[in-house]
């Protein structure tokens, strides 16, 4: 029986192994995961200051696809109560979502703190924990007061003390209840699309440059708030701190040194901008990326490399400053040195990285132009992190797929993604890998950023034309909560019927 087993394994690559038997731990938090813009509307609700989001989308609204904004959104400002329920209809273990700044700093700095919205996100937070559901909370996802945007934003060498100062305000308001915090969401979203790419709020074109100065002010910025918790409010409050970086797969087209280079550099000039500071051993800017960018900074006549160095002190003070990698992860990419090497503007950061990429034609695509679904995606990217930063304990923040608004509720194409990302997360439990918990992207339909209301990621899809902004379950809610509840994913199973129900117990 066993050497027949052994047999089946190399022969047949475990397909004959019994997968659906594999569980995944009690203690494996479930989630889903929303962000503050996204999902609350009342962007002026009592003293809610504007953020960049607000200021945007109601000077620039041609810049979203549809001339949409988040002034209402899935309007969770008002349906909270309708929010939490979903979880309980889920059995969610955990929640992920984001305070916005400007809600609980109108001015952005704590010269002034809201009332009202300090009042918001404690009866969101309370209503969680009444149904024993933890909350994880990020405390940046993008929508910077408008005020500090107006004094820099993320490349002002003070940003680090004002993200403190917020920081300092949310852990005192929410820490006693609060025990899972994520400093920021994406800082490559923030910075390379902020500030480079001009694909995302403040929609700055300082490419190349402002990119690499938020890089590392971002950094510095999430170093301060995790010495802040660790110093003055682990001890009392009993939490832990981390990031949350997107971190797609980016894999070499061929297995030629160059292509293996190739992906190599672009892994770095994509999330190891980030990563490398926190969680690498030596610290700082990751190597090779950085002598590419200071080479062709000299050769385009600037006096200093475009990515600013950390001084030692500073490498020092952010290296190992987090409790968690928080993974979000979406797609994957071939990379090569050679092949699909597009025009890109000079100076920026895809000119410094200097690579092709390709998206091969068989892999499923999503309703947005960027997410497919690449084999084993998830499973290479965690042992790779695994590998690579001392194995870290690590929480999968966000995963997720996109259909049309026209979709409807039967998304046999979202549930295909989800079993497959989710039997990966298992793959990657059985190598080893110390991951704790899966959220997905996301709870219900929300506002996509630059893609407006065009794109829907919801397990509960919302009508956007009905002012209540009712929630319908969709097909994959039924699948999903099926796995949190048997902590078991059964590939045969098919909801019996359409309607939910809360289900005792949990
Ligand atoms: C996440 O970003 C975000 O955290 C979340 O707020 C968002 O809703 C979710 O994913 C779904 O998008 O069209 O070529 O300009 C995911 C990372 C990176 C997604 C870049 C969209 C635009 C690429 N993203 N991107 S492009």
């Amino acid at each position: 029986m066993k050497v027949a087993l052994v047999l089946c394994v190399v022969l047949l690559g475990c397909s004959a192994i019994p997968k659906q038997e594999r569980r995944f731990p009690d203690d494996f938090l479930f989630g889903t995961a929303t962000a503050s813009y996204q999902i609350e509307g009342g962007w002026n609700a009592d003293d809610k200051g504007e953020s960049i989001w607000d200021y945007m989308t109601h000077n620039h609204p041609h810049v979203i696809k549809d001339s949409s904004n988040g002034d209402i959104a899935a309007d969770s400002y008002n349906n909270y109560k309708r929010d939490v329920e979903m979880m309980r209809e889920l059995g969610l273990d955990a929640y992920r979502f984001s305070v916005a700044w400007s809600r609980i700093l109108p001015d952005g700095f704590s010269n002034r703190v809201s009332e009202a919205g300090v009042a918001f996100y404690n009866k969101y937070i309370d209503e969680m924990l009444k149904y024993g559901i933890t909350p994880m909370v990020t405390l940046y996802h993008w929508d910077l007061p408008q005020k500090l945007q107006d004094l820099g934003g993320f490349a002002n060498p003070l940003f680090p003390e004002w993200f403190e100062e917020y920081a300092r305000v949310v852990y005192e308001s929410f820490g006693d209840r609060v025990k899972h915090w994520i400093t920021f969401n994406e800082p490559r979203e923030i910075c390379y699309e902020g500030y480079g790419a001009a694909t995302k709020a403040p929609i700055l074109n300082a490419t190349g440059i402002g990119n690499y100065l938020c890089a590392k002010y971002l950094v510095l910025a999430h170093a301060r708030a995790y010495h802040l918790y660790n110093n003055q409010y682990k001890a009392s409050q009993g939490g832990e701190c981390g990031i949350t970086i997107s971190v797609n797969w980016f894999e070499s087209l061929t297995d030629s040194e160059e292509d293996e280079f190739a992906a190599e550099i672009r892994r770095q000039a994509e999330w190891g901008q980030y990563a490398e500071p926190i969680f690498s051993a030596q610290g700082g800017f990751p190597k090779e990326f950085a002598e590419r960018v200071a080479q062709k900074s000299a050769e385009q006549g600037y006096p200093w490399s475009r990515m600013p160095d950390f001084t030692e002190e500073e490498k020092q003070y952010v290296r190992g400053a987090s409790d968690f990698f928080g993974v979000n992860h979406y797609t994957a990419y071939l990379i090569s040195a050679t092949e699909h090497i597009s025009q890109y503007v000079v100076p920026s950061l895809m000119d410094d990285a200097g690579v092709g990429s390709y998206v091969p034609e068989e892999w499923p695509q999503s309703a947005s132009s960027w997410l497919t679904q690449g084999p084993n995606s998830i499973l290479k990217v965690l042992t790779h992190l695994k590998e690579k930063y001392n194995d870290p304990k690590f929480y999968i923040t966000e995963n997720g797929w996109s259909s049309p608004p026209s979709s409807g509720l039967l998304d046999d194409d979202r549930i295909r993604y989800y079993r497959a990302a989710l039997e990966n997360c298992l793959d990657a439990i059985d190598a080893g890998v110390r991951l704790q918990g899966y959220m997905a992207w996301s709870l219900m339909d929300n506002f996509e950023w630059m893609e407006g209301l065009t794109e829907r990621f919801g397990l509960y899809q919302v009508d956007f034309e009905d002012p209540a902004r009712p929630r319908t379950p969709r097909k994959s809610a039924f699948v999903y909560k099926q796995i949190i509840k048997t902590r078991v994913i059964d590939h045969s199973y098919e909801p019996d019927t359409m309607t939910m129900t809360i289900d005792d117990g949990r």
